[in-house]
């Protein structure tokens, strides 16, 4: 069985997390652009991704939906990359915490927010993420104890939200909060990211001529 990594993504898309991701775990990979609409929707590409949706990750015969499980699949099956803390080791919780905060609390607040959808103050006891305030203080209190979300540590969580803060930053739908601003300009200056985005942005012209 070919052990060949494929990423299905498109550069106008949370695809470029799982690019940043790969270029940091150092491997080969081949990329799938999917473009957006029939493509995306069609039978093909939801054999891979019922959701019809990118971004995907084909290792071998076995695909990993979801950004987060991408990263964090991507992490554990490259040990030697080091970008997950030993399971096991008492940084495993906090890695776990913030990965999942990114995938549930952080992605819903940021979504609702730009959307214009604001919980009602009363309702915020059954919203997993509270309200939008409480998850941004939440996220400057996990990047400001030290460079990372893991103290002085990279990790492929750092990938995941670091990615979600940089954007949010970008397209201000979050708060422009010294400390988010540090943590994605040092997120940044990686080469793995500056590599993932020379890389994404040289497909961009292509995929806004076929939007
Ligand atoms: N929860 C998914 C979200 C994936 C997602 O929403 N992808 C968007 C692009 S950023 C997409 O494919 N949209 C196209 C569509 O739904 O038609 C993840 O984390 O991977």
């Amino acid at each position: 069985m070919s052990d060949e990594l494929v990423v299905y993504s498109n550069p106008m898309s949370r695809g470029r997390i799982v690019r940043w991701m790969l270029e940091e775990v150092g491997q080969p990979y081949r990329m799938e652009v999917v473009a957006f609409g029939p493509a995306m929707k069609g039978p093909a590409y939801k054999e891979i991704n019922p959701m019809g949706k990118v971004p995907a990750l084909k290792h071998g015969d076995m695909v990993v939906t979801e950004c987060a499980a991408i990263c964090a699949y991507l992490a554990d099956a490259f040990p030697q990359a080091g970008l997950a803390p030993e399971p096991g080791s008492k940084l495993r919780g906090p890695y776990y915490r913030w990965l999942f905060f990114g995938a549930g609390p952080t992605e819903a607040a940021v979504t609702n927010k730009a959307l214009g959808f604001v919980v009602p103050e009363e309702r915020s006891g059954m919203c997993g993420y509270g309200s939008f305030g409480d998850v941004m203080d939440s996220l400057e209190g996990a990047v400001s104890h030290g460079d990372y979300l893991l103290g002085d540590r990279f990790s492929a969580a750092d990938v995941y939200l670091g990615a979600q803060i940089s954007w949010g930053l970008q397209f201000g739908s979050m708060e422009r909060r010294p400390a988010f601003e540090a943590y994605a300009k040092r997120l940044q200056a990686r080469p793995a990211a500056i590599r993932a985005n020379e890389l994404d942005n040289a497909l961009m012209p292509e995929q806004q001529k076929a939007g």
